[in-house]
């Protein structure tokens, strides 16, 4: 593989930010740029980044030619809940924003796209527990209807025009270096910072809602892992079901008064309680295990001691 350029489109969202860090590390600061809508904050300051907006076509695409990039991570999305409250914008962004990136692989020969779907895809029909590789899904949400639509639209473009797109189906994804970003899991991202701060929160799903669920640290080494792969162990070119663990809110709110012995949880279940309730409690992941070595190294402890460690500190420092 030659000298790699990188586009991170999205890059200040929750896994943007911390799958940017990933791809300095592997490729270095000067051959990665990241770009989102609005102006870098904290740590994504410190790289190369620049304002660009997917949906503004030809900018974007001109941004493309000019640019010369080998790969590109499309991480811009509207998430379930958001998705809910706006759904011709949802849709307009996570599926055009999708199509305008796999038509630019194709017109300027973009080595490797990566595009992140989610467990969203499934719906209430779906096995819900050890959810299998390939099954019945029926999405209740935009978002989700989007991730399943945009999988169907990797695997085409991959067979049609031989585009190297990579995928993965992302449980609820659990980071502290950016706030919650309109998820109906966010709930496991929130009452981290409420906990240091009020030492109390109030869940918004009912405390034994279990879904699956990923640190942010696993969610990058699974990407880098995924596309650094030989293209010839990725035999699924919709998208790879990966997990770690499942956990309701009463067993994390348990684990974080082991640290914080007199954080209080409270619940007052809202809309999101249905997009939850539609979605799988455990997920089989050993296409990804047996086709390119995917291992998981976070469980719910090492996770809520791994935050609550590093939090404070990362406030101060951004
Ligand atoms: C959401 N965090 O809640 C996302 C995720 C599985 C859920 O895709 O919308």
């Amino acid at each position: 593989m030659g000298k790699q350029k990188i586009l991170v489109i999205g890059a200040g969202g929750q896994l943007g930010s911390e799958l940017t860090q990933g791809l300095w590390r592997l490729h270095g600061k000067e051959n990665v740029v990241a770009t989102d809508i609005k102006d870098a904050e904290g740590i994504l300051a410190e790289g190369n980044f620049e304002i660009l907006d997917v949906l503004k076509r030809d900018a974007f695409t001109s941004f493309i030619q000019k640019n010369k990039f080998t790969q590109v991570y499309h991480l811009a999305a509207v998430l379930s809940a958001t998705g809910e409250k706006n759904p011709g914008f949802a849709w307009h962004l996570n599926m055009d924003g999708l199509l305008y990136v796999l038509d630019a692989a194709v017109e300027y020969k973009i080595e490797k796209v990566y595009w992140p779907s989610s467990i969203a895809a499934f719906g209430p029909t779906t096995p819900k527990q050890n959810t299998p590789q390939d099954t019945v899904m029926d999405p209740t949400t935009v978002y989700g209807i989007s991730k399943q639509a945009g999988e169907r639209w990797c695997q085409w473009y991959h067979e049609k025009h031989g585009v190297d797109v990579r995928s993965l189906r992302y449980p609820g994804l659990i980071g502290y270096k950016t706030k919650p970003g309109g998820g109906t899991t966010d709930y496991a991202v929130d009452i981290f910072f409420q906990a240091l701060s009020e030492k109390k929160y109030e869940c918004f799903l009912k405390p034994d809602t279990y879904l699956p669920m990923m640190y942010m640290d696993d969610a990058v080494k699974a990407t880098l892992d995924l596309m650094e792969a030989p293209a010839e162990k990725i035999h699924v070119r919709s998208s790879y079901n990966i997990s770690a663990m499942s956990f309701c809110p009463e067993e994390i709110s348990a684990e974080i008064k082991k640290h914080i012995p007199d954080f209080n949880i409270t619940y007052k279940a809202d809309f999101r309680q249905a997009i939850a309730d539609s979605w799988p409690r455990s997920i089989d992941d050993s296409r990804a295990r047996a086709d390119w070595g995917w291992q998981h190294r976070f469980g719910l402890p090492e996770m809520a001691a791994d935050i609550l460690k590093n939090l404070p500190e990362y406030l101060a420092a951004y």
